[in-house]
């Protein structure tokens, strides 16, 4: 080992290699305290060449490296194990927005950027970068890609994978693919760039990538809607995109339990519809034209709503800060839940025909073999994602809950997933939470590709072994 840290100290200063425990501590728990492990050190890169210089040197004394961007995955896939015999390789220090290309509408970036710097930086040129997520202050882009991130703008803008053009990577042997085109079309051969993005840094370290770009629109509207059901918002999501198309930006559900629990945390988040519905949904519009049109495009659908049955209440924001505690009423429940303790996460996808049935028969399962149980239930539901959370019933202890009923529950709810040919894991990714229950999902024959690719791109099984699948 001694000649390990001396060929490292070579490649990289000595205070951006962290051994001490204190120093460690930071890259050793997730976001949401649920995974711990211990590492051998956490390295700092500061260029692609040091990255592919450390993959190297841990190729040749046969050392595990887990990528790590933010942390702020829910699935552990940045956390090293017990062993303290992995290293951490974070990329926080590889922060450079690169270039901003105007007429080909892109930004390449480290993949140590912030999600918010992107953002930013963007919209500073008259972009819009819309990859967005509750945790966009601290995830990094490295990250949002090896997850393939989706968050609030999937509906319009599609998930990281489909706002990626190009990718730097390092692979397993400490070699630097570049292929940092910004190209809307390249049939090449086999597409490389989709095969590392939403690897959980299984296959290989990005370094860099090209994403895309979008005209800032000139106006968004946000409303919060009351819906009586699943059924009637199903029947609002048709309609506002029959009627606003490519306008419609985000369609969010959040469940009155959901909400409820975000008000014991969050007073500030009182839900401002009447009568507490059973689904409060929050639609944004963006428009390319002007303010005036889409306030009456707004209006014009909810009222058809209105009349049409499927609506019970709106309230339009009046003001840009009102539209934000819209948002942030709904990025709070994430965090009312943590406030709350912990809880057990699904996080999944129903096509949206099946939708209904699926909450309907889940919540009655769930309720009738869990009494009590606390059903927190909410996402993105014009993606058909239910971010379908299980709390413990109130005043029971949540540590022996979870510990007695955590399979039992996973259990019943993928087993809904699969009843309803879902996945079990819409954005999040797998890491090492949902490592065991992949196969089963996947099947043998998909389960055995993704081995067979994990064998050709880390033989040594180097890279972030233990997550996603096992070799
Ligand atoms: P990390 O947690 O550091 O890493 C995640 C995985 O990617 C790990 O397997 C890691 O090894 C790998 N990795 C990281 N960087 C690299 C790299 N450069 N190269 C190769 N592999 C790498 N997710 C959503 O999809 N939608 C949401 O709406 C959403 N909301 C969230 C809200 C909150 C409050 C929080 C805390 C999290 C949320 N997340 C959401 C989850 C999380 O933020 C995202 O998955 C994010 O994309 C992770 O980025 P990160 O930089 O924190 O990655
Ligand atoms: C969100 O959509 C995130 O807010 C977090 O994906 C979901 O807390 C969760 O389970
Ligand atoms: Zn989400």
């Amino acid at each position: 080992m001694q000649t390990f840290f001396h060929q490292l100290s070579h490649i990289l200063d000595q205070k951006y290699i962290l051994t001490d425990d204190q120093d460690m501590a930071p890259y050793s728990t997730d976001w949401r305290k649920r995974f711990s492990g211990k590492a051998l050190a956490v390295v700092l890169p500061g260029c692609s060449n040091e990255v592919a210089a450390i993959v190297k040197l841990c190729a040749e004394h046969h050392i595990a490296i887990v990528p790590q961007g933010g942390h702020t995955g829910f699935c552990g896939g940045a956390t090293p194990d017990n062993s303290g015999k992995q290293i951490v390789l974070n990329l926080k220090r590889m922060n450079q927005i690169l270039a901003v290309d105007i007429a080909n509408q892109t930004i390449t970036v480290q993949a140590g950027c912030i999600l918010q710097n992107i953002q930013e930086a963007a919209a500073e040129r008259g972009f819009l970068f819309p990859l967005s997520l509750g945790a966009e202050g601290s995830c990094m882009i490295g990250g949002n890609l090896a997850t393939n991130a989706g968050g609030t703008n999937v509906l319009r803008y599609g998930n990281a994978r489909d706002l990626c053009l190009g990718l730097e990577v390092v692979t397993a042997k400490g070699e630097i693919w570049n292929g940092l085109k910004g190209l809307r079309k390249d049939n090449t051969g086999y597409d490389l760039r989709d095969l590392f993005v939403g690897s959980e840094g299984t296959l290989g370290i990005i370094t860099s990538a090209v994403m895309k770009l979008y005209p800032l629109p000139i106006s968004q509207w946000t409303t919060l809607v009351a819906t009586e059901s699943i059924a009637h918002t199903i029947a609002l999501l048709n309609l506002f995109q029959k009627r606003a198309s490519s306008l419609l930006t985000g369609f969010e559900m959040m469940t009155h339990e959901s909400l409820a629990l975000n008000e014991k945390h969050f007073p500030q988040f009182k839900n401002p519809l009447n009568g507490e519905p059973p689904f409060t949904i929050l639609v944004e519009l963006s428009d390319h034209e002007s303010e005036a049109h889409v306030r009456q495009l707004l209006e014009t659908i909810l009222e058809e709503a209105f009349t049409a049955g499927i609506i019970a209440d709106a309230v339009i924001a009046n003001s840009l800060a009102q539209a934000n505690t819209f948002w942030h009423m709904r990025e709070h429940i994430t965090l009312a839940q943590a406030e709350e303790g912990a809880n057990l996460k699904h996080d999944i996808t129903i096509p949206l025909s099946s939708l209904d049935e699926f909450i309907c028969e889940t919540d009655g399962l769930m309720r009738n073999k869990f009494p009590g149980v606390r059903i927190i239930n909410f996402g993105h539901l014009g993606d058909g994602n239910l971010h379908y959370n299980i709390a413990p019933p109130e005043g029971v202890d949540q540590k022996t809950f979870n510990t007695n009923n955590e399979k039992a529950i996973h259990e019943l709810i993928y087993g809904q997933v699969e009843r309803f040919h879902g996945s079990i894991s819409a954005e999040h990714g797998v890491g090492q939470l949902k490592l065991a229950d992949l196969r089963g999902h996947k099947g043998d024959v998909a389960h055995d590709l993704m081995k067979a690719l994990k064998r050709a791109l880390d033989p040594q099984n180097i890279l972030n072994p233990n997550k996603v699948v096992s070799i």
